[in-house]
């Protein structure tokens, strides 16, 4: 079968069947460097992006995106001159959509040399990113990790494989050229997401020798900003069924398919150092205030996600949606937003939280869409600070204790400690932290007590002060205690 390409495609012709795209991606320039061009930003910010290209007739939006470590998006997609379906599925689903907007694939790893080059580009005047949680490289105190080797590789000189790296050498090169202003938008479900990747930035520059550092922390001032966003849409992996069921549609083969539910939401911080796409006119909101929106989305939809893949992977269900149809599941997904998530919640203007609630629910409960359940549980070390505790501390300021919240946490120890679901399946532990974890656990095995001591001493994760709390430590005990019974 031939491969989806611009020139495959014309000869397909007109078809109520799938939308072609909407630009060509060959009549497009690079304006956008993409970090981190996994499935999440194809069928996320890719999609935006090309339908503000056509709603504007601008050809100056195109994405270069970069593939961290494994080398296999670029592999699909140059071949495809950046093309790729994205396969919405369930209620409300559009034909299958096939985007233009990504013009090249750089690969990081292989080519580092290349990333810098594309981010001193003067055409380019955006960096996105979506590195997820760990690509951060954060320490415990939420600074850049000095102690990591590849940080500490990037520090030394070498052409950058970090993200962080790889931004800075590349602003270093904008401020000694004549590149021009440059915004910095990270998309990945970090609360603060801008300003935390405006401090790694700073912490990077901070740890150079001085004449590099130089004056570019000045221009940075002048010329770059670091606005915040909250990104939303439910991507599972992309499975052999999805790729089969595109080639069905388009008789053409596409290595690069992403498979999304219909949703989609992007609430943008409006504080650009320079030109943007109209993702607007695509259905983005750009706002003054994102951290409201970006709380209610990690706490609510994130941490119930969680809670529903560690309970779930657990009884043995394997999907979201399986995990959601157990109603013991469904009453503790409801609870965990009603009891603990909304009183810490400031509710962004317009929004009805309850019909927020009921909605993250549906698309849980969307049965097109396998998702699977230890998709969602990986990098719990990364995930839990973000999505859960800054729930669990904000009830304890209050004097309540989260029963609901800590739930989630315990079913994520049950999850580190048994390693096995409810009919002896193996449970991956795939997380930075997996070898700590499993030694944490090892120690506090067969006592529920000692497993949640020995697991809140993680600092990364519990910090110093949740350890501490007895109430806390108290609930979660006797969740720990049922769960690995
Ligand atoms: C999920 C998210 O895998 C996970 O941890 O909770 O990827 C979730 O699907 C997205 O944030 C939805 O926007």
């Amino acid at each position: 079968m031939p491969r989806l390409r611009p020139d495959a495609l014309h000869r397909l012709g007109r078809s109520t069947t799938f939308i072609p795209p909407l630009v060509d991606p060959r009549a497009l320039r690079v304006g956008i460097v993409h970090l981190g061009i996994g499935a999440f930003h194809r069928a996320h910010q890719a999609v935006y992006t090309e339908l503000a290209a056509a709603a504007t007739g601008r050809d100056d939006w195109g994405i270069a995106g970069v593939t961290q470590r494994s080398p296999s998006v670029r592999d699909q997609l140059t071949p495809q001159d950046g093309l790729y379906t994205v396969l919405e599925r369930g209620p409300g689903a559009e034909p299958v959509r096939v985007v233009g907007s990504v013009r090249e694939v750089l690969h990081g790893a292989g080519d580092p040399a290349a990333v810098v080059d594309r981010i001193a580009d003067p055409a380019v005047r955006l960096v996105t990113l979506t590195v997820t949680e760990k690509g951060y490289r954060r320490d415990r105190t939420g600074r850049l990790d000095r102690s990591d080797p590849e940080v500490a590789a990037d520090l030394a000189g070498r052409p950058p494989r970090t993200v962080v790296g790889q931004l800075v050498r590349g602003l270093q090169r904008r401020a000694a050229g004549v590149a021009g202003p440059v915004t910095v938008l990270s998309c990945d479900n970090l609360v603060g997401n801008g300003e935390v990747l405006h401090g790694l930035v700073h912490d990077f520059l901070d740890a150079l020798p001085d004449p590099e550092a130089g004056s570019v922390a000045d221009w940075i001032a002048a010329s770059v900003r670091f606005p915040s966003c909250m990104v939303d849409r439910i991507v599972p992996a992309t499975t052999d069924d999805d790729r089969a069921n595109v080639r069905t549609v388009l008789g053409l083969d596409d290595r690069g398919v992403v498979v999304a539910e219909p949703f989609r939401q992007w609430v943008i911080e409006d504080d650009f150092a320079a030109d943007r796409p109209a993702w607007d006119l695509a259905g983005a909101v750009f706002t003054d205030d994102v951290a409201a929106w970006e709380s209610v989305k990690l706490r609510m939809l994130n941490a119930t996600h969680s809670l529903l893949a560690y309970l779930g992977a657990l009884r043995g269900h394997d999907t979201i949606a399986a995990a959601l149809a157990d109603d013991e599941l469904a009453t503790a997904a409801e609870a965990l937003m009603v009891e603990d998530v909304a009183p810490t919640l400031r509710v962004p203007d317009g929004l009805d939280l309850a019909g927020y609630r009921r909605q993250v629910l549906q698309r849980f409960a969307n049965p097109a869409l396998p998702h699977r359940t230890v998709q969602v549980a990986m990098d719990g070390s990364q995930k839990l600070p973000v999505r859960l505790l800054g729930t669990v501390r904000d009830r304890l300021a209050a004097g309540a204790i989260p029963q609901q919240a800590a739930l989630a946490v315990a079913a994520w120890m049950a999850y580190v400690a048994k390693g096995r679901d409810a009919h002896g399946r193996e449970l991956p532990l795939d997380d930075p932290l997996a070898d700590r974890l499993q030694v944490a656990a090892a120690a506090g095995a067969g006592d529920a007590k000692r497993l949640v001591d020995s697991l809140l001493q993680v600092e990364e994760i519990f910090g110093t002060d949740l350890p501490e709390h007895d109430g806390f430590r108290g609930v979660l005990i006797d969740h720990v205690a049922r769960l690995t019974a």
